[in-house]
């Protein structure tokens, strides 16, 4: 049996339920079988072997008090994945879903995602299955309070920093930041995401999905085509998806759908940024809210989608740009884009795409940025915003967006030449996986059996 199926079998065998880790791995490590035909070093140094264990997995409980005066139990997990390139580095995710395998997927790809950044730092994810949905604002902070209490021992501005991810935004960085400087006594960069007037920096808001918009912006030019006056589709009406239809936008483009938990919204006029930004980022409400305002829309309920398709993906469009969560896109939703016209898929969220949707985007070899690649902006500005506070000096936003572009660009440039230089041109998932992992693997080799 080969080295990758090998792997591939030991995943399932240790962690049976571990089923998105397990998607996670496949395709990271089938991609990279290229290299490791040509390189026989990282099989002798059991390199996969290593880093399909988690040099650390934190596990704790997180207590705390409801307006109510009901004692709430929760779970909290950090997982310290790989640490060598640089301290672990990767967010927190407040959502009921969150488990072990959830968790470490995000995890897994945050080392490949941060080594493509070119910045120091490796991958790490934490969270916890807290619903922050109705909770008031005093609640969420007492959650972040406890939440933090026993992570603070874990993490540090040279060891581990954590930062967003789904239900956690500025609001929960700066309860987080509060504790973790109560309990310390130290004021240093150890989250990212902070606010402006207290160590944070401008455009890392806007990172991931700007970042999202440049890299769809680098695989068109590749094809003589842009996105200026194009239809696009968004999944997701968060942080991520936000800040792609603002960038879309600014470049002339027209996305006409969004999501969230509860069903979708297609407008066919475009959609309407600001009140977008009130319901989500204001209010926090249902997208329900979206269609009471906006004649030309349309809403679908999740309980009417037909059933296994994602709506967000049958309609109609040159772009798409999943940006809710992992697995929102299947095989049926890939081909019916395709079918459509739809020529670009840029990744905004981890994973958003099942194995046998990217493949369908390989096979009709249509512009393809997995999520590792695509939406590396965000982790991106978190290190930029490291360095800020390392040096005491905050940058200016328009000097940042052009250090994130030319990042979004260089990762582009290493992840098309990595899959020449492997004679699969085109291939980003090939491209981006060798890259990142080669970084990570030569540093590891470099620093000895450990
Ligand atoms: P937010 O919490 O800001 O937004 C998440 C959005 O996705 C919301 O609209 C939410 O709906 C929807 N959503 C979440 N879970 C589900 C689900 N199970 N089914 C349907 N819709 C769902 O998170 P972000 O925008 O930050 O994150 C979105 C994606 O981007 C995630 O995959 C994340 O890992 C990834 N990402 C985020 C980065 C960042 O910097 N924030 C960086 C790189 C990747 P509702 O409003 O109803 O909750
Ligand atoms: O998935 C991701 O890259 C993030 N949620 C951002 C992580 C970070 O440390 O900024």
């Amino acid at each position: 049996m080969s080295y990758v199926n090998n792997i591939i079998n030991l995943v399932k065998e240790k962690y049976p339920e571990q089923a998105e880790f397990h998607q996670a791995v496949k395709e990271v490590v089938e991609s990279l079988e290229p290299i490791l035909k040509k390189c026989n070093k990282y099989e002798n140094s059991a390199i996969l072997e290593r880093l399909i264990i988690p040099d650390r997995e934190i596990h704790f409980r997180v207590t705390w008090e409801d307006d109510n005066g009901k004692i709430n139990v929760n779970r909290g997990y950090r997982i310290e994945f790989n640490s060598a390139i640089g301290p672990y580095k990767g967010g927190l995710r407040f959502h009921p879903s969150v488990n072990p395998s959830i968790i470490k997927f995000l995890g897994f790809e945050q080392i490949f995602k941060n080594s493509l950044t070119t910045l120091s730092m490796g991958g790490g994810k934490g969270g916890s299955d807290f619903d922050p949905k109705g909770k008031s604002n005093n609640e969420i902070m007492r959650f972040c309070q406890a939440f933090m209490n026993e992570l603070f021992r874990h993490i540090g501005a040279h060891t581990d920093v954590p930062a967003g991810d789904i239900g956690v935004g500025g609001r929960e960085i700066g309860y987080l930041f509060g504790q973790y400087r109560k309990l310390t006594n130290r004021f240093d960069g150890v989250l990212t995401g902070k606010a402006l007037n207290w160590g944070g920096s401008l455009v890392r808001k806007e990172a991931t999905g700007y970042g999202c918009v440049y890299f769809a912006q680098e695989m068109l030019r590749q094809r003589g085509e842009s996105l200026d006056g194009k239809i696009c589709s968004v999944s997701g009406s968060g942080n991520v998806a936000i800040y792609t239809i603002e960038k879309l936008q600014q470049l002339g483009a027209k996305p006409v759908t969004i999501s969230d938990s509860k069903g979708m919204v297609y407008d066919k006029d475009g959609i309407d940024l600001e009140l977008l930004k009130e319901i989500k980022e204001v209010k926090r409400v249902s997208l329900e809210e979206y269609v009471k305002n906006k004649s030309s829309a349309q809403y679908t309920s999740i309980k009417d989608y037909p059933k296994g398709k994602n709506p967000v993906w049958h309609i109609p469009c040159f772009a798409a740009f999943p940006s809710a969560t992992q697995n929102e896109l299947n095989a049926d939703d890939a081909e019916a884009l395709i079918k459509n016209g739809c020529i670009c898929v840029s990744e905004g969220a981890n994973m958003p795409s099942t194995i046998e949707a990217v493949h369908k985007f390989i096979s009709a070899k249509i512009c393809y940025g997995p999520g590792k690649a695509a939406n590396a902006g965000g982790v991106a500005v978190s290190g930029l915003e490291m360095a800020q506070n390392a040096s005491m000096t905050p940058w200016t936003f328009e000097y940042t967006d052009k250090r994130l572009h030319q990042i979004m660009e260089d990762i582009f440039n290493n992840a098309s030449q990595t899959a020449k230089e492997f004679g699969e041109e085109g291939n980003l998932v090939i491209g981006a996986n060798i890259a990142g992992f080669r970084k990570v693997a030569d540093a590891m080799i470099d620093q000895g059996v450990i």
